[in-house]
């Protein structure tokens, strides 16, 4: 049977990692666009973006920030531009979705579930840091709450449909998967929807292929296989291989600093645009073709036009 062009998205920069861990994480606004371009480039559908401060590299929230990124991106390619509602740990909801619905993109993340979201282990003892806010930013997420209530969910929706943006669904564990389902079955939802199984964060789901196929198992017997697509995101060393296990499943991939410094075990990555290139040589050579952003857009779906109220 002919498969379907594989959708890379490369997530640039995020809001996990910091700048002392890696010289090739962006953080001013031109090198996250220029690394973005780099990545589409390379064959990146998609390329998904968060802002951070020009200055430390702390997660940023001001839509300025956002729009230099995306009109630089814009000026040179034509890959979809996802804004992430995910934000960073300090930020409020309200911040999380200040650029969305000021810049209104052709796409956006929204998070399906309040979740522990543990970045902790990642500052290690022996860790030189460049700038003060690291450590903490870090150290601090032990007591942090990812928040997105059913209230919030639906709020983003509602106002990311009004704008005319289209929507990717991160699921991070299986009750994410459940709590789509539940609006969808309300019909606030409209299917198809574009999932984001993102695997690995500590207070979700792990990165292993029995939690992908779980995941996967459980979007088919709750929203139905016939009513949506999904890519891969992992924040762990093995991004690359459930990459390809999610096309070997029919399935689309992320890939990018956001969620994965490595090229290879205890190897650094150089750039976003390595890590794409590497993924879609692993595709072609398992017979994958690598969707361009014109067959990425016929397979994002549009919002419905307008959404039932959360208790109707
Ligand atoms: N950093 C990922 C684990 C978002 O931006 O909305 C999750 C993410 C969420 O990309
Ligand atoms: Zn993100």
């Amino acid at each position: 049977m002919p498969r379907d062009p594989v959708i890379v998205t490369c997530a640039v920069t995020g809001s996990i990692h910091t700048p002392s861990m890696s010289m090739a994480l962006p953080y001013t606004p031109e090198d996250i666009a220029d690394q973005a371009i780099a990545a589409a480039e390379a064959g990146a559908a998609i390329v998904h973006i968060h802002a951070r401060d020009p200055e430390d590299g702390r997660p940023a929230s001001d839509p300025i920030l956002f729009r230099q990124i995306i009109s630089r991106i814009q000026s040179q390619c034509d890959s979809i531009v996802n804004v992430s509602t995910g934000g960073g740990q300090v930020m409020s909801v309200e911040e999380r979705v200040r650029a969305a619905h000021t810049l209104a993109p052709e796409i956006c993340s929204l998070n399906m579930g309040t979740m522990n979201f543990g970045i902790f282990p990642l500052a290690r003892k022996d860790q030189q840091w460049k700038f003060d806010w690291e450590r903490p930013h870090l150290e601090n997420s032990d007591d942090f709450v990812f928040r997105n209530t059913f209230r919030d969910i639906h709020g983003i929706y509602v106002n990311l449909n009004e704008i005319g943006t289209k929507i990717e669904f991160e699921c991070y564990d299986v009750g994410h998967v459940r709590t789509l389902a539940w609006f969808i079955d309300q019909k606030i939802i409209e299917t198809p929807v574009f999932i984001q199984f993102v695997l690995g964060v500590l207070g979700g789901i792990e990165a292993s292929p029995e939690a992908l196929l779980a995941l996967k198992a459980t979007a088919d017997r709750l929203i139905g296989a016939e009513n949506y697509r999904f890519s891969v995101a992992s924040a762990s060393r093995d991004q690359l291989s459930l990459a390809a296990l999610s096309a070997l499943l029919g399935g689309h991939v992320r890939v990018g600093l956001e969620d994965n410094l490595y090229i290879a075990p205890r190897v650094l990555a150089t750039s976003n645009a390595e890590q794409v290139t590497k993924v879609c040589r692993i595709l072609q050579d398992l017979g994958h073709t690598i969707a361009s952003p014109q067959q990425a857009r016929a397979v994002l779906t549009p919002t419905a036009a307008s959404a039932p109220s959360l208790s109707s």
